[in-house]
């Protein structure tokens, strides 16, 4: 039987994938490197130092190792910027309720986010107490599509991988849940997602009674 729900944040939760985007974008103009739309959705799930490596692709000369430390710290002050301003109105429509239900459901509630700021955000938003678990990104060694953040919830949540479901909107992180052996719900249209177990269009269509009966 189904025990807990872990979602995802950026892109199911919050739509936080636009102040990323413009984050990475003026850090791409002061480099002088392109980004376009591709280069930001494979950046979706990535965590912070792997999507400045994709940034970093297309660069005519080799960044070291302190360098790429000092240009994703100079992104995430951008973020950071944006993000302090957040508040509930941020949250993407019906994420709340699609929580609420879940707990109200009797199931745990966990988040597996990449951001090192989800917990900043949770706050912000007016969340973070609907949260029995939020993993702590700075202690994953291995991005999505590795299971490790999803296995690390179910963990953090005191239960079993089979007994979860996972909510995500980037590929990379349907690969995460299903490699961990949990049942994927997809956010969105986007053909990579075409894999997961179910599809729903945004978090508000999240139905926990479909899941449990
Ligand atoms: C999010 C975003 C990624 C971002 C990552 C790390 O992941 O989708 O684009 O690079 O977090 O964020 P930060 O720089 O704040 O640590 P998720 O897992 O919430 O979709
Ligand atoms: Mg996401």
């Amino acid at each position: 039987p189904l025990k807990a729900v872990i979602f995802d944040l950026d892109g199911v939760i919050a739509d936080t994938a636009v102040v990323h985007d413009a984050a990475w974008r003026q850090l791409a103009r002061e480099l002088d490197l392109p980004f376009d739309e591709a280069t930001g959705e494979r950046m979706k799930g990535v965590d912070r130092l792997g999507s400045l490596d994709i940034l970093l692709e297309r660069a005519d000369r080799r960044y070291a190792e302190h360098e790429r430390l000092a240009l994703a710290e100079r992104k995430n002050g951008y973020y950071r910027e944006q993000i302090e301003r957040f508040g509930p109105e941020q949250l993407l429509p019906g994420a709340r309720d699609a929580i609420a239900a879940t707990r109200a459901a009797g199931l745990k509630v966990g988040l597996a986010s990449a951001s090192r700021n989800a917990p900043l955000l949770l706050e912000r938003m007016g969340i973070a107490d609907l949260f029995d678990h939020v993993v702590d990104a700075g202690r994953i060694a291995r991005s999505k599509p590795d299971p490790e953040i999803f296995l690390a919830a179910a963990h953090g949540l005191g239960v079993e991988p089979h007994e979860c479901l996972g909510v995500e909107d980037a590929a990379a992180g349907v690969d995460s849940i299903l490699a961990a052996g949990m049942a994927a719900v997809a956010v969105g249209d986007s053909p990579a997602l075409a894999h997961a177990d179910a599809r729903i269009p945004n978090v508000a269509a999240f139905d926990i009674k479909h899941y449990t009966t």
